[in-house]
């Protein structure tokens, strides 16, 4: 009997976190053999941004050549429509009659396991490794598991590694802005992605103020006619403020833009995209959910609309709360959300819009000051996020 391990993925393009799994399976669990198994069509994620059958093959093949424990099947590839992981099993168990399979999956995935189709099929013909995610609470992802061994009478157990894992998502969006991506790939891997030009061109690229207005009519979609105009004001005062403080006026401009992109989806939809996506939600952002559309905004703009700048992901994702030591641009989309000329409610909004020309710290301190006054008169919860933030700049 041989111990035959399963990765499955969309390998989009295969990187180094998928082999460290791999390996780490591979060590652990001692299996004779780990299989890279591509997906050809994914049933649970969109096609954006999918580079060929054929590249992701060829790709696969360049990073595990001289790994003898490694190997490659591309059953899917050869099954007609999608395929979904429950058949894939079903045929693998049919042709590994007397091995054991072990079906190794991130615990991303684990968290949105009762979305795939037939859970239980799948784990009546494998064991299930589950490889963690720094971003997701262990007692989090134990809980779910042991709901499944508990139900199904599944065997599920835990790969042990504290490696962070890259996302292919992160790896496409340093391709398409020209970064290096040479320690985050196999050199074979990313000489072949160089050479064939893949990934290049992301859609989406906002890189001047003309190549907004697709953003910009995608915002009139998605938000209230007030919303929406209240964002147009916060990314042009983001712009005045960057000018005052000498720093990138695209860029405030943008991240202005981006800033409430999530604000009018419903509570409970922000909870799910959280939950499925393996954004932490807090004890504050359970009790008021509204909380979250900082965190979602951001997971909106990174995958959407392929930012990938880390500085306007944190403004996007802390423009509620703040946080302590905020850079430049973070205080500024703070600020400019407070500040705004369309904003008439908050006290000494006079004096707060002068500050924040003067000493922006000293406008950060103000407007936490009055928010949280705010909060507690209104015996709302209060994120453990916005008072670090107030003991962080009440001294400045
Ligand atoms: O989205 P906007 O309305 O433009 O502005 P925002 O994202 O700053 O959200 C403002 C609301 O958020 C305001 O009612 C105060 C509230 N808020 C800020 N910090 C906290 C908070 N609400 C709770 N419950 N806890 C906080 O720590
Ligand atoms: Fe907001
Ligand atoms: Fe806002």
């Amino acid at each position: 009997m041989k111990k035959i391990g399963i990765l499955g993925g969309t390998f989009n393009p295969i990187q180094n976190g998928h082999i460290v799994m791999a390996r780490r399976a591979l060590v652990e669990y001692e299996l004779d053999k780990v299989y890279f198994m591509p997906n050809k069509i994914p049933p649970h994620k969109t096609q954006d941004n999918l580079i060929s059958n054929k590249d992701r093959i060829n790709l696969l093949k360049l990073a595990i050549k001289d790994m003898d424990y490694f190997d490659i099947l591309d059953i899917e590839f050869k099954r007609e429509g999608k395929s979904y992981t429950y058949q894939t099993l079903e045929e693998l168990k049919k042709q590994f009659v007397d091995d054991e399979i072990y079906f190794i999956i991130g615990a991303d995935s684990m968290v949105n396991f009762s979305t795939w189709k037939y859970p239980e099929r799948i784990l009546a013909n494998a064991i299930l490794l589950v490889a963690p995610r720094n971003n997701l609470s262990q007692t989090y992802v134990d809980n779910i598991i042991n709901d499944y061994v508990e139900k199904c009478n599944a065997d599920i157990r835990l790969i042990h590694s504290k490696e962070e894992m890259v996302s292919s998502t992160d790896v496409r969006l340093h391709i398409a802005n020209g970064e290096s991506v040479t320690d985050l790939l196999p050199k074979p891997v990313y000489d072949y992605i160089i050479e064939k030009g893949l990934y290049k061109d992301l859609k989406c690229k906002l890189t001047d103020y003309e190549s907004t207005n697709v953003l910009k009519d995608d915002l009139f979609n998605r938000l209230s006619r007030k919303r929406f105009e209240h964002t147009i004001c916060v990314a042009n005062m983001c712009a005045a403020l960057a000018m005052r403080y000498d720093t990138g006026i695209f860029k405030a401009y943008l991240a202005g833009l981006f800033h409430d992109i999530a604000k009018d989806i419903p509570d409970e939809e922000l909870l799910d995209i959280c939950r499925k996506n393996c954004i932490n939600i807090n004890i504050a952002e359970e009790k008021s959910p509204y909380l979250l559309h900082g965190k979602v905004g951001a997971y909106i703009a990174k995958t959407e609309y392929n930012l990938s700048d880390v500085d306007m992901l944190m403004a996007i994702t802390y423009h509620t709360t703040g946080r302590p030591d905020m850079s430049l641009l973070e205080k500024i989309v703070f600020v400019a959300d407070y500040i705004e000329p369309m904003r008439d409610k908050a006290t000494n909004l006079a004096y707060i819009r002068r500050l924040a020309f003067d000493d922006i710290d000293k406008a950060v301190k103000v407007i936490l000051d009055n928010t949280l006054n705010y909060l507690s008169l209104k015996g709302k919860p209060i994120d453990n996020t916005t008072k670090l933030a107030y003991e962080f700049y009440k001294y400045l």
